[in-house]
Formats: C-alpha cells, sequence, structure tokens
C-alpha cells in the first residue's frame, strides 16, 4: 500500500496505545457494506436540463455492469437497488443471474409511484379509488419482482400531497395511505420488509402525505414488525437534528435503512459527506451506540441515493462510498467507554472532545489497510480511473438519447 504503510503503522500504533481494538475496527469496515442506486448510473438532471453524459448506462445491464465496477474497487458495495419501471426487464430471474455473474446482488426494489400522469393527485392517496388501485397494483407488482430477484426490502417514497389548502382531506388522505399499505403489506411475505421514506416537501408544497419521521413512524406502527422508517438525508428541513432521528427509530426498532446523500438547501442528492460530514460521523455514532447495546436490534440498509447530474458517475458513487466508508471509520474510533463516563460526569467538554478527537482522526491508512487485506488497490478511486473502462463504455455507449431511466428531478 506504498504511501500508506508507514502512516498505518503510525496510526495502529496509536490507536492501540489508546485501547482500540484496531483488528475489530478493520473487520467491521471489511463487513460494511453500501448498496448502490441503479438510478445513479443513469442520465439524470434537475427539471430545467438534463446533461446526457457520454458513457452513462442506458439499460439495467448497463447499470449493473457499472455498479460492479464500483463494487470492483471498493469492495463494499455487492447490491444494487432496482427502480421500477426504470429498471423493468422481461426476466427478472435472469437478470439477478445476470446480477450474479457479476459479482452483485440485487437490493432494494423501489416502486415508481411519482411519475405517470394518473398520480397528478397523489397514488396511495389519490382521492379516485381506481388510481389508488393502479398505485397499489404497481407496488404488488414489485413485491413480485423482490420475489423473483430474491430482494428484502421494498422501498417507498410517496410524491402524494396537496398544493393547495382545502384540495383534499387531510385526515381522509391519512385513512386511504393506510388502507393501500396494509394491503400492501399483507401481501409481503416473510422476511420482505416495508421501507417507508418520508421527505417534508416537493412535488407537493401545501402537504405531504409522509412529510416526516413521524408519519412514517405511524403508518410502520400501524402495519407490523417489518416495516420500517427509511431515513433520506436529503429530505429534512435546514438544521434538523438527523442524528437524533435516527437514535430514536434505532431505539424503537424501526430504522430500516438509509439514502444517504447531502444536502445544502433541499434535496439536492449532493455527494454523501460532502457538505456536513460531521453530520454523518455522527449518525454513525448513534449507529454504532445501538450496535453496542444488546437490547437494540440494528438491521439497517445502507443505500445512496444520489441523482448523479453533473460529476462522471462511477467516479462519483466511489467517492459516494469512500466518504461513508470513512464516518463509518471516524466512528469506529470513538472511546465510549470514556464518553460514557464523560456524559455520566455531565463533563460536557470532554465529551464533546472525544467525539473530536475520532472525527479528527485521519481514518485513510486505516482504510488502505483494510482493502489490501482484501487484495484491493488502496485507492479505489484512482485505481478505476486507470483502469480505462470509463473510455471502454464512452466508445460502446456514447450519448444517449434520453430513456435512460431518471430524467429529472
Ligand atoms: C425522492 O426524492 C427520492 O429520494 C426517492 O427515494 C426516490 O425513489 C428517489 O429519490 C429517486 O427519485
Ligand atoms: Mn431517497
Amino acid at each position: 500500500m506504498g504511501q500508506w504503510r508507514e502512516a498505518y503503522s503510525v496510526l495502529a500504533d496509536h490507536l492501540s496505545a489508546r485501547g482500540i481494538d484496531v483488528p475489530g475496527v478493520l473487520a467491521a469496515l471489511r463487513a460494511q457494506h453500501i448498496e448502490t442506486p441503479s438510478w445513479g448510473y443513469a442520465d439524470s438532471g434537475t427539471r430545467f436540463k438534463v446533461f446526457n453524459q457520454p458513457g452513462a448506462a442506458r439499460t439495467a445491464r448497463e447499470k449493473l455492469a457499472d455498479a460492479a465496477q464500483v463494487h470492483r474497487y471498493t469492495g463494499v458495495a455487492p447490491s444494487v437497488a432496482l427502480h421500477i419501471p426504470w429498471d423493468r426487464v422481461d426476466d427478472y430471474g435472469v437478470l439477478k443471474e445476470h446480477a450474479a455473474s457479476l459479482g452483485l446482488e440485487l437490493g432494494a426494489i423501489n416502486p415508481n409511484l411519482f411519475q405517470d400522469d394518473a398520480y397528478r393527485l397523489g397514488s396511495l392517496t389519490n382521492p379516485d379509488p381506481a388510481i389508488r388501485r393502479l398505485a397499489i397494483d404497481h407496488c404488488l407488482e414489485c413485491i413480485e419482482i423482490a420475489r423473483t430477484v430474491g430482494s428484502r426490502d421494498i422501498s417507498l417514497w410517496l410524491a402524494d400531497g396537496t398544493s393547495s389548502p382545502g384540495q383534499d382531506s387531510i385526515r381522509g388522505r391519512k385513512h386511504r395511505l393506510i388502507d393501500a399499505l396494509s394491503e400492501i403489506y399483507a401481501a409481503m411475505p416473510d422476511p420482505m420488509r416495508l421501507l417507508i421514506e418520508y421527505k417534508f416537501f416537493e412535488p407537493a408544497f401545501y402537504m405531504t402525505d409522509l412529510g416526516d419521521w413521524g408519519m412514517s413512524y405511524l403508518m410502520a406502527s400501524r402495519l407490523g414488525e417489518r416495516a420500517k422508517v427509511l431515513v433520506d438525508l436529503g429530505h429534512h428541513p435546514l438544521g434538523t437534528n438527523i442524528e437524533q432521528i435516527v437514535a430514536l427509530l434505532l431505539d424503537e426498532g424501526r430504522l430500516g435503512g438509509f439514502h444517504f446523500n447531502n444536502k445544502k438547501y433541499a434535496d439536492d442528492d449532493l455527494t454523501v459527506g460532502s457538505i456536513n460530514p460531521y453530520e454523518l460521523f455522527l449518525i454513525f455514532c448513534e449507529l454504532i451506540d445501538a450496535e453496542c447495546d444488546p437490547s437494540v436490534d440494528v438491521d439497517v440498509a445502507y443505500m445512496l441515493d444520489e441523482s448523479v447530474n453533473l460529476k462522471p458517475k462511477i467516479p462519483a458513487l466511489i467517492q459516494s462510498v469512500i466518504n461513508v466508508q470513512v464516518a463509518y471509520a471516524q466512528a469506529l474510533l470513538v472511546d465510549r467507554t470514556s464518553l460514557r463516563e464523560a456524559q455520566e460526569s455531565g463533563c460536557i467538554i470532554k465529551a464533546e472532545e472525544i467525539l473530536l478527537d475520532a472525527y479528527r482522526t485521519d481514518v485513510r491508512p486505516l482504510l488502505a489497510a483494510m482493502r489490501e487485506e482484501i487484495g484491493l488497490d488502496p485507492d479505489p478511486l484512482q485505481a478505476y480511473l486507470r483502469s480505462g473502462y470509463q473510455d471502454k463504455i464512452v466508445a460502446e455507449r456514447g450519448v444517449a438519447d434520453g430513456g435512460a431511466g431518471f430524467q429529472g428531478a
């Protein structure tokens, strides 16, 4: 690992002297699993413009091929979330086999309940029962797909809401949502899980039917044990304490998964950790804290949900995976015993310093060591850029002419 070798031995000695179990940290880093989104490999943009990128994936198979590159160089991204109908194929069994031949699994299935004209007034909460039927049937189709490809999770995000006061009955919509989700949940075989995503605004501007974690939690608790909340980091008002939401949901056994990204203003879908890496670190601190508590059952799907509009897609997703690894590695270095002591004795500065000490550690040598252990290049981004894959897909695929999947936010 060249430049990292010396830095690693200095860091490992330093951490061991502080009582940190370095082999345990490396094992935890090896076991990390970060799912990438099929839609991150296709052309995407804003509602103003999609700038098509040469070489962007156009089909489900091309998206898988690109995801296999991310996994090949990082070693921790072995599964890919699908969005239906963007990734619709004739035979999902064949798609699953194809994924396996690339060393991948198919991950969460995301129904799309926001792109049809029929959904103008909502999908599962639409006042028209025929439209609700359409939306429920689409979710049932997604459950069948999940069953065929062996996916455990259905990730459900609704664009449903209203854009004017008085447009619809708020309580009526709540009842329709409970009825629709109950039918969907009842069709899900054990151990399949329903991950219920929330977002506080957009595309509806007056109210959103699943506007915050409390609303998703309410639905999940009405449905049953396998219904959980999905936290997308971009879906909160600015200033929200997301780590607190994470801690509460973990403690209630209702945190099902993440959509990692980052925001500056709204649901910007920026590279995770690019704007607020400290927040990401604090979220991982809560996850590790819960994992260390035997009374909490932590079963969380870590997924990226980024709309890679301008950056080249595969390097952007490798960069995202690395940012998540860095935050997790830093959080693993928190001296939990001293933190607990500082908390119990009211030593506020000391408690915060313990967090900062871990956060300010340059964990790149640890990640380089872990990669070397599993036979990877210590620098996944550079290794990918050197590989020639980008030139190959540009030559083979050219520039897509729409239809690559997600086309605008
Ligand atoms: C909505 O903003 C969202 O976060 C949902 O997860 C969608 O499925 C995804 O983005 C892609 O549009
Ligand atoms: Mn999302």
